[in-house]
């Protein structure tokens, strides 16, 4: 079996779907593998890589009964109890159980009812058939909206996911001693939020050594492709991997090629012609002598075409040709700029339904901002939902967490701790929490956590009323997106940036793997407008406060600039927006 992390989620959730159906686990060993296999798909290294240096006991959410399972997995390639927990269970069930919104009581219903592909399934909703069977109507609509997104399941890796895989690539092929360098291209150095394949270069004078070292690489199970000086190979983990080698003296027009976009190199090709240059992976020729021209370095390579080097987050032909040819590139902020977050989640012991707590305590929160010499860390848990508590009861209990946090920062000297919470904006637009207990936060953060699918006119109600808030800061993921999973709200974006500019309100970039969401091209829009940004993790632990940079290249790629993300500022002049007291 392949064993990338998404294949080993899935079969983690169907061992959990399979114990339900069956109704021999109980609910505790459901959630663990639930938990496991949420764990593992939001790890960016491959489980099998960890497995192998023996550090498997460092994934959060790996008990030590599934840790054993995956043991034999790796050992075996399967397990024998998974195989028997999944026995007599139609395979259709599990198919059935990829569509969003569909859980193991719906699929086995529609199993008995004799459903047996998803063409099937998809044929007899549209021909009415099920419902004739007795099916829920409703039910029926909602499962051809979750068949839609599942058709439209882009199967692209998640940027954090590539990046870690790619490091290790990369360190193996500058191991050749016939490599003087080597570097990773592609969308991967465009910063894309999903990445279809992984793509490499290499400089050398001896493309043939350098194959071969690569194609022997551990892990690859197939050449694709193989040629004078490339290859293209194929990993167990499904992995594909391009390898481009130049020699040293064109070495600068293999980057530039190789990094795209392809409609910045379009673009850029044209413009060279017009100067009588043509460009090429091998290398610039004038096209009248037919002469090589050298570009050893990316540098030498723009300078020929007179412009600016456009960092490659913005080369996506939207304009940065003419800007680098105008010398009026933006100066883009970088990760080194960011000088805290707001957007972290805690252990403390707030129930809600719809977010299982952080991992870690706000201490350890504090302590990972302070070895990021981060000079100010917000804790922004999720209060209980709306009407799981009383009103009053919803105040005392955030006046309680306020006293604790309190404390907190009195025995705090490294670091200024800033006093959140991230609540819900209400289908109707109204808060999760009354305004009495958020007036005694330093700062609030609120999103839509139920309702994407909602009318464009509905979600962009529910956004501005909460943007006319005078508690509110900040807006968490806008628009929702999860990457292969969901797509974005729809919302009249104008409105709610041109709202968002005159309330002084942020929006949020959140730099969690699937999400990356304000979007880079909403970033580029809602900065013509003058929206200001803040930057945040979402982390559910502490490690993840490390996708930081994930959200920067959002960021990036949206051309924004220092003065335009808030928490790149210094604290006096972040506090000042704030209006909080240090
Ligand atoms: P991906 O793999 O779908 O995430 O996206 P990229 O951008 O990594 O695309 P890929 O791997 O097909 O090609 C890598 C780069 O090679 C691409 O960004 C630009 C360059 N390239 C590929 N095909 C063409 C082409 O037909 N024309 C030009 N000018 N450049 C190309
Ligand atoms: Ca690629
Ligand atoms: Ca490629």
């Amino acid at each position: 079996m392949e064993t990338s992390n998404s294949k080993i989620a899935k079969l983690l959730r169907n061992v959990a779907a399979s114990y339900s159906i069956k109704k021999t686990g109980n609910i505790f060993q459901v959630r663990a593998y639930d938990n496991a296999a949420d764990s593992i798909e939001h790890s960016t290294v491959e489980m099998k890589d960890l497995w192998e240096e023996g550090r498997l006991n460092e994934v959060p959410g790996l008990g030590e009964t599934i840790r054993g399972y995956l043991d034999e997995l790796f050992t075996k390639g399967k397990v024998s109890h998974f195989e028997e927990v999944q026995k007599d269970i139609p395979k259709i069930i599990f198919d059935l159980l990829d569509i969003p919104g569909i859980g193991p009581k719906t699929a086995c219903k529609l199993s008995d009812l004799g459903i047996n592909s998803l063409d099937d399934l998809k044929k007899q909703i549209k021909s009415g058939e099920l419902v004739k069977k007795d099916f829920s109507a409703k039910i029926a609509q909602s499962i051809m909206a979750g068949l839609r997104q599942t058709t439209s399941k882009t199967g692209r890796m998640l940027l954090p996911y590539a990046f870690a895989q790619a490091e290790k690539i990369l360190e193996y092929i500058k191991r050749s001693p016939s490599v003087k360098d080597a570097h990773f291209l592609g969308s991967l150095r465009r910063m894309v939020a999903t990445i279809g394949d992984l793509d490499f270069s290499a400089c050398s004078k001896f493309p043939k050594d350098v194959i071969e070292h690569f194609i022997k690489m551990p892990g690859v199970v197939r050449v694709v492709d193989k040629g004078e000086s490339m290859a293209t190979v194929m990993l167990q983990s499904g992995l594909h991997l391009d390898l481009l080698i130049g020699s040293p003296e064109s070495y600068g027009a293999l980057l530039q090629h190789f990094t795209g976009s392809k409609n910045h190199n379009i673009h850029l090709r044209t413009y060279a012609l017009s100067k009588n240059l043509s460009l090429s992976e091998d290398g610039v020729k004038h096209t009248k002598t037919g002469k090589v021209v050298p570009t050893k370095t990316e540098e030498e390579f723009y300078k020929l075409l007179k412009m600016d080097i456009p960092a490659p987050e913005i080369r996506e032909d939207g304009g940065e040709i003419e800007a680098g040819l105008a010398h009026k590139l933006p100066n883009l902020v970088e990760t080194k700029d960011i000088k805290g977050e707001l957007h972290t989640h805690s252990n403390y012991p707030f129930l809600h339904p719809s977010h299982g707590p952080g991992v870690n305590s706000m201490n350890d929160i504090v302590k990972k901002a302070i070895s990021l010499r981060y000079s100010f860390i917000g804790i922004s848990d999720h209060p209980p939902g709306h009407g799981a508590v009383s009103r009053e009861k919803m105040i005392e209990e955030v006046k309680k967490r306020t006293k604790v946090v309190q404390s907190l920062k009195k025995s705090t000297k490294d670091v200024r701790i800033l006093n959140g919470l991230e609540i819900d904006i209400l289908p109707d637009g109204t808060l999760s929490v009354p305004d009495e207990a958020l007036s005694t936060l330093d700062y609030v953060i609120a999103g839509i956590h139920s309702g994407h699918r909602g009318e464009k006119d509905i979600i962009t109600k529910r956004l501005i009323s909460a943007l006319n808030n005078p508690h509110v800061d900040i807006i968490s993921h806008p628009t929702n997106r999860l990457l292969n999973e969901r797509e974005s709200s729809d919302a009249d974006w104008d409105e709610v940036f041109k709202v968002a500019v005159k309330n002084n309100k942020l929006l949020e970039i959140n730099a969690f793997p699937n999400r990356l969401d304000l979007r880079d091209d909403l970033v580029r829009e809602a900065l013509k407008y003058g929206v200001k940004f803040i930057i945040d993790t979402d982390a559910h632990q502490v490690s993840q406060m490390d996708n930081m940079r994930f959200g920067v290249s959002v960021a990036r790629r949206g051309w924004a600039e220092k003065k335009d993300i808030v928490n790149s500022w210094d604290w006096k002049k972040f506090s000042e927006w704030f209006t909080i007291k240090p």
